[in-house]
């Protein structure tokens, strides 16, 4: 049910959902939102400004437009180091994001590594916080039958795999 690949979260044709590393305001910015935005188009923008602001730990939902996928899931991680406690807000993130995508009836969802990059979040942590939240969370979702871990680089890729392989 879950699986750890290296890619580009804008392409996965496969995927219902994509989730977003949003800013609080839900704009274009660098990293995954820079990204989806690009191949979103500005409809995208447009969808998210009344949504706007969301909190640390908060997902919201809106159609994907140029993206190959149905919805795009906007999620705020913590700040590391900033938003606190950052371990409850960043599983937030995953916990309410899914509950979206079980919400709308979805069947496959997208991550990245949320708050692993501009946010600071140190990358095993948040990859084990990432990793178990879902793990715990799946089986309370009926609808989902895939999430998918699409991380940037090799050696990211190669972590999350490990760790997903040690879960119990
Ligand atoms: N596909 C998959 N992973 C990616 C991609 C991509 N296209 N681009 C970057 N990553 P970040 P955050 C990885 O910074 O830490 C934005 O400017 C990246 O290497 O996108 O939650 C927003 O506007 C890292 O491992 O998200 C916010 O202000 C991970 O995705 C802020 O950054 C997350 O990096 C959000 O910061």
């Amino acid at each position: 049910m879950i699986e750890c690949v290296q890619g580009d979260i804008a392409h996965q044709p496969d995927m219902e959902a994509v989730v977003n590393a949003a800013n609080a305001q839900l704009r274009p910015g660098g990293g995954v939102a820079g990204a989806l935005h690009r191949a979103a188009g500005p409809e995208l923008d447009r969808a998210c400004r009344p949504l706007a602001p969301i909190c640390p730990g908060e997902a919201v939902i809106t159609a994907a437009f140029g993206l190959p996928n149905r919805h795009v899931i906007h999620c705020l991680g913590p700040v590391y180091g900033v938003d606190e406690p950052a371990d409850e807000l960043l599983a937030d993130c995953y916990l309410h994001a899914l509950a979206l995508a079980e919400r709308e009836g979805l069947r496959s969802v997208a991550f990245p590594a949320l708050s692993a990059g501009a946010f600071g979040y140190p990358l095993e942590e948040a990859a084990r916080v990432a990793l178990e939240t879902v793990s715990a969370t799946l089986p309370r979702c009926p609808h989902l039958e895939r999430v998918r871990f699409v991380l940037f680089d090799a050696e990211t890729a190669a972590l999350f795999q490990r760790l997903l392989d040690e879960q119990p």
